[in-house]
């Protein structure tokens, strides 16, 4: 096998992963800016399907209006020269000053208004340039403390500017979705919509909510301590998952945003099977940080190895499911008792409470004594993962 990705494969990567010049909170850039043409050419020489953007990434902020179509004309010509596509874009409203207290719930409503026109004038480029996700992650939508924030009131902006731009591609006659990136803290002390949960439930309580989904994240979550592939199934289960970040981890501290397959091996795993298996058509997007001990060998190699190790473990996911030993295991657990709905079909809560053999006659110590045969199944999915078992 030999593991080399092709466009069928639909890996993506935003301009600000490979470019990413390794500033942080401590150090200086370690890496000179990158070209966004020069990185449209090397992912697409790597095997990936798709580019995408911030705003900034691509036109430096404050360029002018003529800067700007010269920079937008000469991206799509590297765009049709590769082949690469724009399946999503996004909008910066998180590194200038002006966004100190964020964009679409700052307490300063001149910069609410900015906000929305920033994010608009995107969306007017995303969709020229094909993109049907639109993905908003308020990285400074929240607080560092008490009473400078009225959640309360944030929540009503924030649903107000997605009311809007909802209102506003219905009426542009626009095929394009949103897909909301939660995050719990960094760089703001909180952020809102911090989970995946929180933001599936404030989506319901938009005018639109079929135009809105989630774009988890897999550092994310796993900053919250909380379980990514049970995340991703929840989105899926309510139709939500629109578009993914895919990144490594290692558990509850600053967002590591390493290559997918570092941090926690054995999530990467069940997220890849879940993923080839549960009906998600979308891109599978990198959003990850070279380390900025990497010169620019050293981020090709990163970016090839997110592929690389992609592919590696659906390689091992669908592996483990055509094995006769799991299909075995997963009755052993029950897997399929699991599947099966609790009532009859039709069967009303009175021929629930009539039926004696679920209550009265029900061996509650027989039941209790079962074993549930998950251990053997779980290693029969290390052994997959480790290669142990060929
Ligand atoms: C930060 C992120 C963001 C978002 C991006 C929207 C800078 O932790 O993950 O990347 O992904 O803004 O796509
Ligand atoms: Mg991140
Ligand atoms: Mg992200």
């Amino acid at each position: 096998m030999s593991y080399q990705p092709t466009p069928a494969d639909k890996f993506s990567f935003g301009l600000w992963t490979v470019g990413w010049q390794g500033r942080d909170p401590f150090g200086d850039a370690t890496r000179p800016a990158l070209d966004p043409v020069e990185s449209v050419n090397r992912l697409a020489e790597l095997g990936a399907y798709g580019v995408t953007f911030h705003d900034d990434d691509l036109i430096p902020f404050g360029s002018t209006d003529a800067e700007r179509d010269a920079v937008v004309k000469r991206f799509k010509a590297a765009l049709d020269s590769t082949g690469l596509v724009v399946p999503m874009a996004t909008t910066n409203l998180f590194t200038h000053p002006v966004f100190k207290d964020g964009g679409f719930t700052s307490n300063d409503r001149e910069v609410r208004r900015y906000a929305l026109r920033k994010v608009i004038r995107n969306v007017d480029l995303a969709v020229e340039l094909g993109a049907k996700t639109y993905v908003a992650w308020g990285g400074r939508e929240g607080a560092e403390s008490g009473a400078a924030k009225d959640v309360r009131a944030a929540l009503d902006r924030f649903k107000e500017a997605f009311d809007l731009l909802g209102e506003y591609v219905t009426d542009q006659g626009y095929d394009i979705r949103f897909a909301i990136e939660p995050k719990p803290n960094e760089p703001r002390g909180d952020i809102l919509l911090p989970t995946v949960g929180h933001a599936l439930a404030f989506i319901e309580r938009l005018e639109r909510p079929e135009l809105f989904g989630v774009n988890p994240e897999v550092g994310h979550e796993q900053m919250a301590g909380l379980n990514f592939p049970h995340a991703i199934a929840q989105a899926l289960w309510s139709g939500k998952l629109f578009h993914i970040d895919l990144n490594g981890q290692n558990g509850i501290k600053y967002d590591q945003d390493l290559r997918f397959g570092a941090g926690d091996l054995r999530s990467a795993f069940w997220l890849v099977d879940l993923l080839e298996t549960g009906g998600y058509e979308g891109p599978r997007h990198f959003d990850f940080k070279p380390p900025r001990t990497e010169d620019f060998d050293g981020v090709w190699a990163s970016a090839a190895g997110c592929m690389r190790n992609y592919l590696i473990l659906k390689e091992r996911a669908a592996a483990f499911r055509a094995d006769p030993a799991v299909q075995e295991a997963l009755t052993a657990a029950r897997l399929d008792e699991l599947a099966t709905p609790t009532l009859a079909a039709g069967e009303t809560h009175a021929a629930l409470l009539a039926d004696r053999s679920a209550y009265e006659d029900f061996d509650v110590d027989a039941a209790a004594a079962r074993g549930l045969a998950f251990e053997a199944l779980d290693q029969l999915a290390i052994d997959h993962l480790l290669g142990a078992r060929d």
